[in-house]
């Protein structure tokens, strides 16, 4: 049985206030029983968040790190210090950061590993854009994101990884992939783990983004393979993320 996780990328949204909103709208929150629910803001609030969610179910995400762990690195975050602040989960391979940044796929290979190096649980996000789902090529593009970086890893280091299939076409522009769509790829994706671990495909979390919301929540979590959601834009609203995690009960 995986339990449920549900994940709010805040991207280079929220503030102080919103960080005392999550922390006072889910202190008193009744949740499902066996849920993981992280909140992931901008570094910068990762400190204020970590005392605001104190007693709250809401764990702490980072958005990205480095893969050094110290070092002259002008302007970066390492794991290490997301350690020290409480952080347990970090995206790699955004999307977003995939095309504004030009992450490559080695990039995210040594994001991800310099993650586990320390403990924390990365989240692998994954997807295709348009033209490749329009292409024909959805799967192909996924498992070689997916590939890159499992094909790589020790089988103890393959059951610490999340994986989010994001396509891109569905980031923030109101679009959801049907729930059968979304189920089709991310069945493929565990298809590709059994490959590897009839074993870690059971235990392998993989979570859905992508125009996720309230409203679309509960069809897209009762496919069979998704285990979770990585929520962006409904993420940012108490109620509309509260919503959310109810349906993922
Ligand atoms: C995909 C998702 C969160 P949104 O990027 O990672 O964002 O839900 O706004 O499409």
């Amino acid at each position: 049985m995986r339990t449920p996780l549900i994940a709010g990328n805040w991207k280079m949204n929220g503030s102080t206030a919103l960080i005392e909103a999550f922390g006072s709208a889910f202190a008193s929150a009744t949740l499902p029983a066996h849920i993981d629910i992280v909140v992931i803001p901008p570094f910068l609030y990762l400190d204020a968040a970590r005392h605001a969610f104190k007693n709250t179910p809401l764990q702490l995400g980072a958005q990205t790190l480095n893969p050094q762990h110290s070092g002259a690195h002008t302007g970066e975050i390492s794991g290490r210090m997301l350690k020290e602040f409480e952080v347990g989960y970090v995206l790699v391979g955004h999307s977003e950061r995939r095309k504004l940044y030009r992450e490559t796929d080695e990039q995210v290979f040594d994001r991800l590993v310099a993650a586990l190096d320390v403990g924390l649980t990365p989240i692998l996000c994954v997807g295709e854009t348009l033209e490749e789902r329009d292409a024909g090529s959805t799967m192909q593009v996924v498992l070689r994101q997916v590939g890159h970086v499992m094909a790589r890893l020790e089988p103890a280091q393959r059951l610490q990884v999340v994986i989010a299939y994001e396509p891109v076409w569905a980031i923030g522009t109101g679009r959801t992939a049907t729930p059968e769509q979304a189920q089709e790829v991310m069945a493929g994706i565990r298809a590709y783990q059994a490959g590897f671990d009839t074993s870690l495909a059971e235990q392998l979390k993989l979570l859905y983004g992508g125009s996720m919301n309230a409203s679309n929540a509960a069809e897209l979590l009762a496919q069979p393979d998704i285990d979770g959601g990585l929520v962006g834009g409904a993420s940012l609203k108490t109620n509309d993320f509260y919503a959310i995690c109810q349906s993922a009960g």
